[in-house]
């Protein structure tokens, strides 16, 4: 089944670094609404949460340290084929390979520091979007 939403945070790096309102302008060009967001900084133990899929990665240690290291901003976004477009949006996970145009190729630092997140599917759209986020029903 394909849902017209997808769930994003800006990450730690791209926050500190006053990048909240291009990214968004960027993502708001591509023609997704913003349905739900909000600025909140994650202990450890909840960005361990939010990455358990990684538990048995090398980074996964590196990467609840950089998620708890400063406030992130968590977004429900609403568009047609909206998990898909936006992982096009965002560009691949090592910036290095990420392609032009893509607000990881813009903002990025590295591997960890990547500067957004976007879910891979429509089910994790919804568990991720709800790890933040209570109802979202009326928006
Ligand atoms: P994605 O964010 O592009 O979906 P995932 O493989 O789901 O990439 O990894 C989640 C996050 O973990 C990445 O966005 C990045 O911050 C971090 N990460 C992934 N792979 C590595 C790695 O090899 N080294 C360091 N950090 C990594
Ligand atoms: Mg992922």
């Amino acid at each position: 089944m394909t849902t017209n939403r997808t769930f994003t945070m800006i990450k730690p790096d791209a926050v500190a670094d006053g990048n909240i309102g291009a990214i968004i302008a960027m993502i708001e060009e591509a023609g997704f609404r913003v349905v739900a967001m909000k600025k909140v900084l994650l202990t450890p133990s909840l960005a361990g949460k939010f990455y358990e899929v990684h538990a048995e990665r090398p980074f996964y240690n590196d990467l609840c340290a950089y998620m708890s290291s400063g406030p992130i901003v968590p977004m429900i976004l609403e568009k047609d084929n909206a998990v898909a477009d936006f992982r096009a949006l965002i560009g691949a996970t090592d910036p290095s390979k990420a392609e032009e145009g893509t607000i990881r190729k813009r903002f990025a630092k590295s591997m960890t520091a990547n500067a957004i997140h976007g879910s891979d599917s429509d089910e994790n759209a919804a568990i991720e979007g709800s790890f933040f986020f209570a109802s979202t029903e009326q928006y």
